[in-house]
């Protein structure tokens, strides 16, 4: 197969049957276009008994949500596939397996993970996934300490960040977390009773020179291979385990971005939740949002210095107390890209069901006000917070 072409649900049971490495290939006849995200075409592969048995995933040369007016590289289809399976190399029990990739048919074949769920979906009913959070502190550990200077030969470092350049879907999150949201631009979207609130992040100085500053690292510090968009959205749950897909967005950038979406995606659900459950379970299901976002940020900190106490081969970087200072710098970045997520996420265009759901109007905008104002607090207190203990006071703090 060659030339691309958009597949119809046929052309993906006939890849599926070519590439999709099952026994039986004559046994796939079904196909169900799934796909609910901003971006791509998602193909489950059913066989005779209805079982799901694989995923063909298609890049469309445009963003889904918005249409042909703007167009997008199908490049990122290589991006994706070659992400997940480096990230997969250092954390399979983590990452989505893709079987095969087609670099002109912008396709690839993943294993099919019907007995999961999207953390998100999940977590706005207030299902809750106890070993979620570790597990996501050590899917962040191993692919972002594996592939960063502490463990790469600097030539090879240099080798996978240029086969990583990204740079469409990098200008994407930079216009959407660091220009939209601080500019009266006609993507944002928010209530307008919201009007005042967001007018004043576009007048307020020390808020837009951080912003600046995240922005900056964000184009600079190349430190490890990210995901790039690791949201509740781009994460499957089950019992005892997770699975992390759509990597996209995945480049060499700086730590705490990855880190600072996860957070920030269950930091929006805390603060969706007062609008989505009944009071009671509300509050329960904000107590184990902080507790998650304690045990992602704890693991992720702890699997990482060890990994650099055991792993680092730079001698440089081996020195005793280099991998703690540099993890200091890690959080600050962390807690200011979480609070960029918070903005982007309510202020921006890409908006998310832990505020979509919320039905009553009055209460969804306050929930939308309560976490433009979060994600204000953490941007500008992001050099001061000392643990996530401390971070969790400032979240109760603002309300
Ligand atoms: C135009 S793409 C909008 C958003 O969807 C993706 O999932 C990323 O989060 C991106 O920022
Ligand atoms: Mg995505």
């Amino acid at each position: 197969m060659s030339q691309y072409r958009t597949f119809t649900a046929a052309d993906a049971v006939e890849y599926a049957r070519a590439f999709g490495g099952v026994e039986d290939p004559a046994a796939l006849v079904e196909a169900q276009e799934i796909g609910d995200g901003n971006l791509n075409l998602v193909f489950k592969i059913f066989d005779r008994q209805g079982h799901s048995r694989v995923i063909v995933k298609q890049a469309l040369p445009y963003v889904r949500c918005v249409g042909e007016s703007w167009p997008l590289t199908l490049d990122r289809a290589r991006l994706e596939a070659q992400t997940l399976v480096e990230h997969y190399k250092y954390c399979p029990q983590h990452t989505v397996k893709v079987t095969h990739y087609d670099e002109t048919l912008a396709v690839m074949v993943m294993e099919d993970l019907s007995s999961h769920r999207i953390w998100r979906g999940e977590l706005v009913k207030g299902a809750y996934y106890p070993q979620a959070a570790a597990q996501l502190g050590e899917y962040l550990a191993q692919t972002l300490f594996h592939t960063s200077d502490f463990v790469l030969h600097p030539h090879k470092k240099k080798a996978e960040v240029a086969r990583f350049i990204n740079p469409e879907m990098c200008e994407i999150t930079e216009d959407l977390f660091f220009n939209d949201p601080y500019t009266d631009h006609e993507r944002n979207s928010y209530p307008a009773a919201l009007e005042p609130l967001v007018a004043s992040l576009r007048d307020d100085e020390a808020l837009r020179v951080a912003v600046a500053g995240l922005k900056h690292r964000f184009f600079a510090h190349a430190e490890a291979l990210l995901h790039g968009d690791i949201h509740s959205g781009s994460i499957f749950v089950a019992d005892n385990s997770l699975k992390a897909i759509d990597a996209e967005f995945g480049y060499f950038g700086p730590i705490g971005f990855d880190v600072g979406t996860a957070l920030g995606n269950l930091l929006i659900n805390y603060c969706g939740l007062p609008g989505l459950l009944a009071p009671r379970e509300a509050a329960e299901g904000r107590e184990r949002r902080l507790n998650d976002v304690r045990e992602v940020w704890n693991t992720f900190a702890a699997r990482f210095l060890a990994l650099a106490q055991e792993k680092t081969a730079d001698v440089a970087l081996a020195y005793p107390g280099y991998a703690q200072a540099f993890l200091r710098k890690v959080w600050a970045d962390t807690i200011g890209y979480c609070g960029t997520e918070l903005i982007r996420r309510t202020v921006g265009m890409s908006h998310v069901a832990d505020m979509k759901l919320i039905k009553d109007e009055a209460m969804r905008t306050e929930c939308i006000r309560s976490c433009i104002t979060l994600g204000r607090t953490l941007i500008l207190a992001a050099d001061h917070v000392e643990d996530a203990e401390a971070l969790l006071a400032r979240i109760r703090q603002a309300g």
